[in-house]
């Protein structure tokens, strides 16, 4: 079984382009299992999802353990109970790829078959950059030094100059990289990154120096995520429209209160939905816009799923922005949204 991390900073598409990319490969005959950090739209427990997580505590050096024995159990039972072609893993987007391969290769040795180092970028905040004549961001461009390969997604909404001087950045970082260009939402070139996750093996890097290690912490440790649950109710169904909607300002209203907070927002997810089907609102950092994928039709009841990440804000204060904001949907909607 072929392993493919797909590394990226919040919002640069890694779930999108994960689930293009499956969606594909079966199509094409080959079985793919996929361990994400999606709470909204995921085939796997939430809980083991979120502590397969890399969360801060790993990050800081303690114990990576836990983390390689449960990828090595899922492994296990995979080989044990049918044999998979592929698995993709999403790791949380603030990953340091060196040391992750490197605990990685010591687990696991030759038993692994490793996809090589694949980060994602998010063309259209790198369009922002430029732009703004900004600094590439600090994690994303720690990952890019890492990676044996790099994606630029969103190219939808890039021009050729703009994927130009992207391309140019990411070599000023890392000349030995290769790059390909995609577009996860439409599906675009997504055969070239498929082709390099079967055929192409990760070669090993090398493992950063404790001070690049303590920098790279220093920029990880502003960022605060909360992701919860609640359920909620209607007194008549919700059709797509309307559920667009109530995620559209569920989105909205939580981007305006952390930012009036002085809270930086690096992605906001937000869902509606239940075992069937689901609506998903995003906003991540380069964009004002919510965008709404999935299939949902109709509901009336189901789960209301918050996930919100952002830099300079504490999480109690982000949960406590999601309740005030929950209240006001209950009352200009009439539905009852509870934890
Ligand atoms: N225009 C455009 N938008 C995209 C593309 N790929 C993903 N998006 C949008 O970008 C947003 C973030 O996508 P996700 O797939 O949730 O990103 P992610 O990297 O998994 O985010 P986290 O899990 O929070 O780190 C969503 O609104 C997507 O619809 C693309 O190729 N083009
Ligand atoms: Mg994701």
């Amino acid at each position: 079984m072929k392993v493919s991390f797909i590394g990226g900073f919040y919002g640069s598409g890694k779930t999108t382009l994960i689930s293009e990319m499956a969606k594909k490969l079966e199509k094409d005959g080959k079985s793919v299992l996929i361990i994400d950090n999606e709470k909204g739209n995921s085939n796997v427990d939430p809980l083991f999802v979120r502590e397969l997580g890399l969360d801060g505590d790993e990050l800081t050096g303690g114990c990576i353990c836990f983390y390689l024995n449960r990828l090595k159990e899922i492994m296990n039972k995979v080989n044990d109970k049918s044999s998979k072609d592929v698995l993709f893993v999403e790791p949380v987007s603030y990953f340091l790829p060196s040391k992750l391969y490197f605990d990685l290769r010591n687990e696991f040795g030759d038993e692994i078959d490793l996809a090589p180092i694949t980060i994602l970028l998010d063309g259209r905040e790198l369009k922002n950059v430029i732009e703004k004549d900004r600094e590439f961001p600090l994690i994303d461009a720690r990952q890019v030094k890492d990676a044996e390969i790099v994606v630029i997604n969103k190219i939808d909404v890039l021009s050729k100059e703009d994927i130009t001087k992207i391309e140019e950045m990411v070599y000023n970082l890392n000349q030995d990289v290769k790059i390909l260009h995609v577009s996860a939402k439409d599906s675009t070139n997504i055969n070239e990154i498929i082709d390099v996750v079967l055929n192409e093996i990760h070669e090993g890097t090398e493992f950063n120096s404790p001070a690049l290690f303590q920098e790279y912490l220093k920029s990880v440790s502003g960022i605060s995520e909360r992701g919860e649950k609640f359920k909620f109710k209607s007194n008549k169904p919700f059709n797509k429209k309307q559920t667009q909607q109530i995620l559209r300002e569920v989105v909205t209203s939580i981007d305006e209160k952390i930012s009036n907070a002085g809270g930086e927002i690096n992605h906001i997810k937000a869902y509606i939905g239940n075992d069937n089907s689901y609506l998903k609102g995003s906003r991540p950092r380069a964009t004002k816009e919510v965008d709404i994928t999935g299939n949902l039709t109709k509901i009336t009841e189901g789960r209301l799923i918050l996930n919100v990440i952002a830099s300079e804000v504490p999480d109690d204060l982000i949960y406590g922005i999601m309740l005030k904001t929950l209240s006001e949907i209950n009352n200009t909607h009439q539905i009852t949204v509870k934890t």
